[in-house]
């Protein structure tokens, strides 16, 4: 498929720590983004969808901030090419600590739930880290389809964040349902620790590293879905010691299986069978934990391998339709050579496959 440039807007967004009605802000076009394909695909541009903002609400007792994105319009039985798109939206951390979790949800205008079936996509990036798999990326540090993954804090251990971080919001909607949703937003709450406050929050978390292990290898993530049963594989090295806590994976409809295997151990690290509707809806992909056991060793030189099976019942070809990521958190034997990865100023974005595209 022929691939096109194309510029993506940003807002950037100063949110203070408080408990203030923090509005955001339009940044100037400085901010602009270079993305590969993600918003381009076929010759054919998604519509902007317009006056989709970012909020992010501190909650400076609770610990928590709430981004919100919204308001978006979703006519019913609209694909993911035919829905206007949010533009890609910047959050700016507003704090040192960590992030310990996040948890998605999608609301009306009054509070009331919206079926998760509408999100196709949201992933977040941190512009000022390079992932520790795939260094042409930036760090993937939350994703959620369909499915809504809730993922939960892993007592001790968090994402270690700077204040003025920049974390890239790409969202992509979509409605294959009979029901239009007006005014919907998506709201993912996020709990944090201050690396330095209050004395209830002095032991200090050990860092984790989202762990992207894609069926793509290091390019971007969306691919063609054929018709009926298919099966899609790639490799990754690993470039230092650590273990992997947990994985659990990202499919879209009509996936049925992701498998992680490290080949230099000849090991099935997890198999993660799908639950998916009576029309191949993708419900949930289970997260196997290896906590317990102090995490799933990786040592420096492991290959791993990474599988994603689909069975597409719509009797055509899917464009873009696919992706296939096993994904964990990582825990590096020896954080201090991790800070390399830290991006002090603004990347020049690479051609190399970017963003997580559709
Ligand atoms: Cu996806």
């Amino acid at each position: 498929m022929k691939r096109i440039l194309t510029i993506c807007g940003a807002i950037l967004l100063n949110a203070g720590i408080a408990f203030a009605q923090d509005k955001p802000v339009e940044a100037p076009h400085d901010m602009q983004h270079m993305h590969h394909g993600g918003f381009m695909q076929g010759g054919m541009h998604h519509a902007a969808a317009k006056g989709v903002v970012l909020d992010a609400k501190v909650d400076a007792a609770a610990h928590t901030v709430t981004l919100r994105v919204g308001p978006m319009n979703l006519p019913a039985n609209t694909s993911h090419m035919k829905m206007p798109q949010p533009p890609d939206l910047v959050w700016e951390v507003p704090m040192e600590g960590w992030l310990l979790a996040y948890h998605p949800r999608l609301v009306d205008a009054s509070g009331n739930a919206v079926p998760g079936t509408v999100l196709h996509h949201v992933a977040f990036w941190n512009e000022n880290r390079a992932d520790f798999l795939c260094p042409n990326k930036e760090e993937h540090i939350f994703g959620a389809g369909s499915e809504m993954t809730d993922w939960t804090e892993v007592p001790g251990y968090g994402y270690g964040v700077r204040k003025g971080d920049k974390i890239r919001i790409e969202t992509m909607m979509y409605n294959p349902t009979a029901t239009s949703y007006d005014k919907a937003y998506l709201e993912v709450a996020i709990p944090f620790q201050e690396a330095a406050g209050d004395a209830s929050a002095a032991t200090p978390r050990k860092n984790v590293y989202p762990a992207w292990m894609d069926v793509a290898s290091c390019g971007n993530s969306g691919y063609d879905l054929p018709a009926g049963k298919s099966e899609k594989a790639g490799t990754v090295t690993v470039k230092y010691d650590g273990v992997l806590l947990g994985v659990g994976g990202h499919l879209h409809d009509y996936g049925k299986q992701i498998v992680l295997e490290d080949v230099s151990r000849k090991e099935t690290v997890a198999t993660l069978d799908a639950k998916a509707d009576a029309e191949g809806h993708l419900e949930s992909v289970p997260v196997k934990l290896f906590v317990q056991e102090g995490g799933y060793k990786f040592a420096k030189g492991d290959v791993l391998k990474v599988s994603a099976t689909y069975d597409n019942s719509t009797g055509k070809l899917l464009r873009d339709g696919a992706m296939g990521i096993a994904v964990g958190y990582f825990v590096a034997a020896d954080d201090t050579k991790m800070a390399g990865l830290r991006r002090n100023s603004k990347p020049s974005h690479d051609m190399s496959g970017m963003s997580h595209d559709h």
